[in-house]
């Protein structure tokens, strides 16, 4: 049984992952900034030891503020999952938004150092602990209108790589999990809510789905503790790489 923190826990990945690992018997440390969202999941999983903590990952003393006052038997922190993220908006640099690249960068990229700032101490004094990052195919190949995006998870990429340097002489594990497209509520974000954009997007063949990326995680989670997955690349079958993926 591992105490677990895990960012974006109101949909998408975070969510399922929290449902599959409180059904392992795991103790969960919810976060998101929708406290509705993470109320009903802790209903939800009633029954197990569950923790919500509402914060913005870009207000970096908000999120100080929240890690440093959980309570003392939640700051044995096993394992980070560094989940919060998102894209927003599709469109070429001359194109682009600034507001929507600041969120993206802001989110993306100095959320999750943020949060793993705030995190390792009690990692570091346990001399023990895994993080997880979720990068994505978009830190592989970049593509069409993915710019700013590709670049956010290009940043996650290089910070695992460089954290597992860093960590290493402290015991701690950095995995980073990098799906290609699943059906989330990631499109819906990225088109500001445009339900039609959002479907046209998995249209054709079948996407991952949320579920099958909670169940990588905690695959990765029970490895045992001299077993590291650093960066585990995954796709639906209809997808080759962030660029090519078969329509129907
Ligand atoms: P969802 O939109 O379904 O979930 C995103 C989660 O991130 C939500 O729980 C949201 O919570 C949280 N979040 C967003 N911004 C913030 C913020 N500023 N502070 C705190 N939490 C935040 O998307 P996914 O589950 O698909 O995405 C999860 C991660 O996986 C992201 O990092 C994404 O880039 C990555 N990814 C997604 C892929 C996909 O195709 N779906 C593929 C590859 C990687 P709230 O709004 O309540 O704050
Ligand atoms: C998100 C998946 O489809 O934008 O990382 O490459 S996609």
């Amino acid at each position: 049984m591992k105490t677990i923190l895990i960012t974006g826990a109101t949909s998408g990945f975070g969510e399922a992952t929290a449902r599959l690992l409180a059904q392992q018997g795991h103790r969960l440390i919810i976060t998101g900034r929708r406290s509705e969202r993470l109320t009903a999941l802790k209903n939800e999983l009633n029954g197990a030891a569950v923790l919500e903590v509402c914060f913005d990952v870009r207000d970096e003393l908000a999120v100080n503020r929240a890690i440093s006052s959980l309570p003392a038997e939640w700051k044995g922190i096993d394992v980070l999952i560094n989940n919060a993220g998102l894209a927003s908006g599709l469109a070429r640099i001359q194109d682009g938004d600034t507001s929507d690249w600041n969120k993206m960068i802001d989110t993306n990229i100095k959320g999750l150092l943020y949060v793993t700032k705030a995190v390792l101490p009690f990692m570091i004094e346990r001399k023990e602990g895994h993080i997880i990052n979720l990068g994505s195919t978009a830190a592989k190949d970049v593509y069409d209108k993915g710019n700013v995006y590709c670049a956010t998870k290009f940043a996650v990429d290089a910070l695992s790589k460089s954290m597992r340097i860093d960590l290493l002489e402290h015991g701690i594990k950095v995995s980073q999990i990098s799906p290609g497209a699943a059906e989330t509520e990631f499109s819906l974000v990225r088109f500001e809510g445009d339900a039609q954009k959002a479907k046209a997007a998995y249209q054709g063949y079948q996407p991952l789905c949320a579920d099958d990326i909670a169940g990588l995680i905690a695959m990765v989670i029970a490895l045992p503790r001299n077993v590291c997955v650093n960066d585990l690349v995954v796709t639906s079958l209809a997808q080759a790489n962030s660029v090519y993926i078969h329509r129907q």
